[in-house]
């Protein structure tokens, strides 16, 4: 603008403010100072010994007549608090009789009562009235009852900074005891790692032994079967080759009915039904199913014509001998020829069977051992692995000791790195929980460890966030918590909240909002926030303001 337009401009503001009303602000206060401008401001509005005037931000130097001129000079919209003309600016309306107000400069003279004392709309006298005594009065009610609840709620509070205190010293002495016992275990838990490493050298060497025995007493077995099968087979192979008459490699029927000693009926007739009861019912077989299938009966036969052996009544007791004889083949060496003698061989049979019996079990063991646990050992084994079951068993034990108190160490580690307020305060409300219920959701806060929400029509409950940090704001350095990391919003973030703490003589929440989505505050009332000096200091300001 040019400055003859601007001096134009001061001339018509100066009478208008001579004609209407003054925009200055010495009738509002005793100290003068221009309209809009702060008690604590007014210093800041003198002008200099050649009257001019600089703006706050340093921007420029006016004539200090310029302030409030209607005019917008200074970047900051310092020389216009009066008036509406800088868009920056701010109006403070002193508000006598309640709080003073800053209120947006645009909002000067624009036909809404702003300010309790009606100073924002100085054009349009009488228009707004002044309410300042009558809110003052309200306020100043309810400031006596919040300094009343202060006053009772400090007493709580006392008494949850001593618990909070005491815990604390309760978790310190709970720590050093841990330690102390950490260590006491750490070394317990090395020797029992070395009686562990003791008794399992002596398991292992138990154990060996154990199957370089049974491998001995297998290899014997081994060594003796093939004996035993021999004879079996080299007697089965003569017998075949002296049937297989037409030297086709098969015995037939016909062949068979050669043989008189095969005549179970003793009708001098081997009848084709009597032949193929030795040939296992077929027509012709083989050297190997001669051997398994038919020898055992053809040798019971003959040992039955030979007088060699007499059979209870029945065909089915020729089957019995028949199945001795398979046994026979399967290495029992003592089925001999003799009836007497095999009698004989039965009595041996059971002791050397109960022999076999146990050596087998061992034997079986030995192959078990690698499979499954339940082998059956000799007692001596059997009780070095006991003993290292028993050091394991003991090692285990410290371990779980050693787990059980690393882990409640890490718990107090954990408390201890948490920040419950100035004086403790708020230590004694973790481990508590509070609900809050509204329409569609259950809310519930756990202090210090987590927030969720649970839909009332039922449905899994909701992360909304785990224990974070306290939002040291302004003056008020524990009046906000916030709860982090909780469940992804859908497409959106991770679920917060901000917990707003007020005094009050219950623990409580007492109102849930979420001004964003997936963003929560919880109001929650506690006589932890009691906090007498903090409050004595805000009223202070309040008075020093006022
Ligand atoms: C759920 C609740 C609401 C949230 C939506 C977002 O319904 O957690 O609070 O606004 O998810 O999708």
């Amino acid at each position: 603008m040019l400055p003859s337009k601007k001096s134009a401009q001061i001339m018509c503001t100066l009478l208008f403010t001579f004609t209407t009303t003054s925009l200055w602000a010495s009738s509002l206060a005793d100290v003068p100072r221009p309209r809009g401008v702060s008690l604590s401001k007014a210093t800041l509005y003198k002008p200099r010994s050649d009257d001019s005037w600089l703006c706050l931000d340093g921007s420029k130097t006016l004539k200090f007549v310029q302030i409030n001129d209607d005019y917008c000079d200074c970047a900051d919209g310092s020389d216009e608090p009066g008036t509406a003309a800088c868009a920056e600016g701010t109006f403070h309306c002193a508000n006598r009789g309640h709080r003073p107000q800053d209120v947006p400069s645009s909002r000067v003279n624009d036909g809404i009562c702003d300010c309790c004392d009606g100073s924002d709309e100085y054009l349009a006298e009488g228009m707004c009235a002044n309410t300042c005594i009558e809110l003052g009065k309200v306020e100043q009610e309810q400031r006596k009852s919040q300094a009343e609840i202060y006053k009772k709620g400090a007493a709580k509070r006392t008494e949850m900074v001593e618990r909070g205190k005491q815990l604390k010293a309760e978790r310190e002495k709970r720590r050093t005891e841990l330690d102390a016992r950490r260590q006491e275990q750490e070394s317990l838990k090395a020797e029992k790692e070395l009686l562990k490493k003791q008794a399992e050298a002596a398991e292992t060497e138990a154990i060996n032994f154990f199957k370089e025995q049974q491998k001995e007493m297998d290899d014997v077995a081994a060594a003796n079967a093939p004996i035993v099968d021999d004879s079996f087979r080299t007697e089965a192979t003569a017998s075949f080759m002296r049937y297989d008459l037409n030297k086709d490699g098969y015995i037939e029927i016909s062949e068979l009915q050669q043989d008189l000693q095969l005549d179970r009926d003793r009708n001098g007739v081997i009848s084709e039904e009597e032949a193929r009861y030795f040939l296992d019912e077929r027509e012709r077989i083989d050297l190997e199913a001669f051997i398994t299938l038919s020898w055992p009966r053809i040798k019971t036969m003959q040992m039955i014509a030979q007088g060699l052996f007499t059979p209870p009544e029945g065909e089915e007791h020729n089957d019995e001998v028949s199945e001795l004889l398979n046994e026979e083949q399967r290495g029992d060496q003592k089925a001999e020829e003799d009836h007497v003698q095999d009698q004989q061989f039965e009595g041996d049979e059971e002791e050397e069977e109960e022999e076999v019996y146990e050596d087998e079990d061992i034997g079986a063991g030995s192959v078990e051992a690698e499979k499954s646990p339940e082998v059956e050992y000799d007692p001596d084994t059997q009780h070095f692995i006991n003993m290292a079951n028993e050091a394991r068993n003991a090692l285990s034990e410290i371990e779980r000791a050693v787990r059980e108190i690393e882990h409640e160490i890490k718990e107090i580690d954990d408390q201890n790195a948490k920040d419950y307020g100035p004086n403790d305060e708020y230590a004694t409300l973790e481990g508590e929980c509070y609900n809050f219920e509204e329409r569609e959701y259950v809310y519930k806060l756990c202090p210090f460890e987590r927030a969720s929400q649970q839909p009332r029509s039922g449905g899994s409950e909701i992360t909304l966030g785990r224990w974070d940090q306290w939002l040291h704001e302004g003056e008020n350095k524990y009046g906000k918590q916030k709860y982090a990391h909780g469940a992804s919003c859908w497409n959106g973030p991770q679920r917060s909240v901000v917990v707003v703490l007020k005094c009050a003589l219950d623990s409580r929440i007492t109102g849930v909002s979420e001004p964003n989505r997936c963003e929560y505050y919880f109001d929650f009332e506690t006589p932890a926030a009691c906090d007498e000096e903090a409050f004595a200091a805000a009223e202070q300001r309040f008075k020093d303001e006022l």
